[in-house]
């Protein structure tokens, strides 16, 4: 405890540690525990090609931002896209390697996050010896490895992305009910296609056993509830997510479009009956260039007045909500001022970058105070929690630090322990307390 005052020479100092020493609940990652196999056995048990916990250097080149990336650099009319697809993984992170980092500068935001993920496992990239990085990792054991990176990127708990739709995930649950019971590890129930395919996921539920049709009469939809209510039990999920497109409308209770039934009446009354809340990635349009693989989304401006209509229509249901469009951003900071049940969270993918999270930060900050989520890490790589909380640390503690010295020189004067209360709230609890209702 520490309520001694602080001079304003002591800010930013005093804000950037207490933004390094606060523990982080990174709220949305695609990461999962060894529970769920991995392809890079390193020194742990057997490698399983189709396991979903990836970690490594290979797994860090070959990132669909930097597989985006690479061509920009080779073009596809010198690498076909089926001829990169055909290469090993290591072959595809060599070339990578060697053109965006050793033909060219790394000077993008998902290059540069390998090298301060090198570094900061105390590898030198100085040395550009991928070689040598290889057996590195190649030496580590999987389960040990998790803690090692998250006590590096100071992460007290992932929080996973568990796709219900995806058939590699949802077979792992069904062999093993404990696949997910890693405490490291956070559940979270994802399951897209019910809100953007109702046709399609009406099909498989039916395929599973469940008494769900294209059309939405009281029995499909009692179907899919309880299809939800299953999964929910079988995950623990802590909250319900989906990303939806640019072009996703909620024209409220006359609204009859199969997405918005569905939502209506079947993810939002089982969230509110399991006081889950429900997360929404919003903008996102799927697969513009398919032969990117998941590199091949782009970003499409959405619609905030939705979001308004959900927050205001279902009072007893809690809504957490990103954008990927930079030019939703100022109108979804202002929605959060109007409901306290929406909290805005997260400088998603292609805003994830130093200009974008400062700017939205800063913004976010002058509207709503301490009251939102500033990041999630989007990992995908275990590894990658090392810089992306990195790079985001330091941007979040310059905001902070900003915005009390803005404070000091309205002559309020704070403590050590206002700045740790802060850097808590941003980090940490402002996605607990939600959570809790
Ligand atoms: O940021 C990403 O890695 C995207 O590919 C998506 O996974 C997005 O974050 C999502 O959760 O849909
Ligand atoms: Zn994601």
């Amino acid at each position: 405890m520490s309520t001694a005052t602080i001079a304003p020479s002591q800010i930013e100092e005093l804000v950037t540690q207490a933004i390094n020493e606060q523990p982080v609940w990174d709220m949305h990652t695609h990461l999962y525990p060894t529970s769920f196999g991995t392809p890079l056995a390193g020194a742990g048990g057997a490698a399983d090609p189709q396991g979903l916990l990836l970690w490594g250097v290979d797994e860090l080149l070959t990132y669909h931002y930097l597989v985006a990336e690479v061509y920009r650099a080779v073009p596809a009319n010198k690498l076909p896209y089926a001829d990169f697809w055909k290469m090993s993984k290591q072959e595809q992170a060599d070339h990578i390697w060697r053109e965006l980092f050793l033909e060219r500068t790394p000077l993008s935001e998902a290059c540069r996050g390998v090298l301060t993920t090198l570094e900061r496992l105390g590898l030198d990239p100085s040395d550009r010896d991928l070689a040598g990085y290889r057996s590195w990792f190649a030496e580590q054991d999987p389960s040990d490895y998790i803690d090692r990176v998250m006590e590096i990127a100071n992460v007290s708990r992932i929080t996973m992305t568990n796709a219900v739709f995806d058939e590699n995930e949802r077979n792992r649950w069904l062999a093993d009910p404990q696949v997910g019971a890693d405490p490291r590890f956070a559940p979270v129930l994802r399951f897209d296609n019910l809100l953007r395919d109702w046709a399609g996921a009406a099909k498989l539920l039916s395929e599973w056993g469940y008494e769900v049709y294209e059309e939405q009469s009281d029995a499909s939809l009692e179907g899919a509830r309880q299809f939800l209510r299953d999964w929910l039990d079988r995950t623990q999920g802590i909250y319900g997510a989906v990303s939806l497109p640019p072009s996703f409308r909620y024209g409220g209770a006359d609204d009859q479009s199969s997405g918005s039934v569905a939502l209506r009446e079947v993810v939002l009354p089982v969230l509110a009956e399991r006081g889950l809340p429900f997360a929404m990635m919003i903008g996102s349009q799927l697969q513009v260039n398919p032969s990117l693989g998941d590199g091949g989304d782009t970003v499409g401006k959405s619609d905030v007045a939705s979001v308004l209509t959900l927050c205001r229509d279902f009072p007893n249901n809690r809504f957490f909500c990103t954008m990927l469009a930079r030019e939703n951003q100022h109108e979804l900071t202002v929605a959060a001022r109007k409901f306290g049940n929406l909290m805005v969270f997260g400088c998603w993918w292609f805003l994830n970058n130093p200009s974008l999270i400062d700017e939205l930060t800063r913004m976010r900050m002058e509207l709503l105070g301490p009251t939102f989520i500033p990041q999630h890490s989007d990992a995908r790589v275990l590894d990658q929690l090392i810089y992306k909380w990195d790079h985001s640390r330091q941007l979040i503690a310059k905001v902070l630090a900003d915005k009390h010295a803005d404070l000091a020189a309205s002559g309020w004067v704070a403590s050590e322990d206002d700045i740790r209360r802060d850097a808590k709230m941003l980090l940490h609890s402002n996605f607990e307390n939600f959570l809790a209702g």
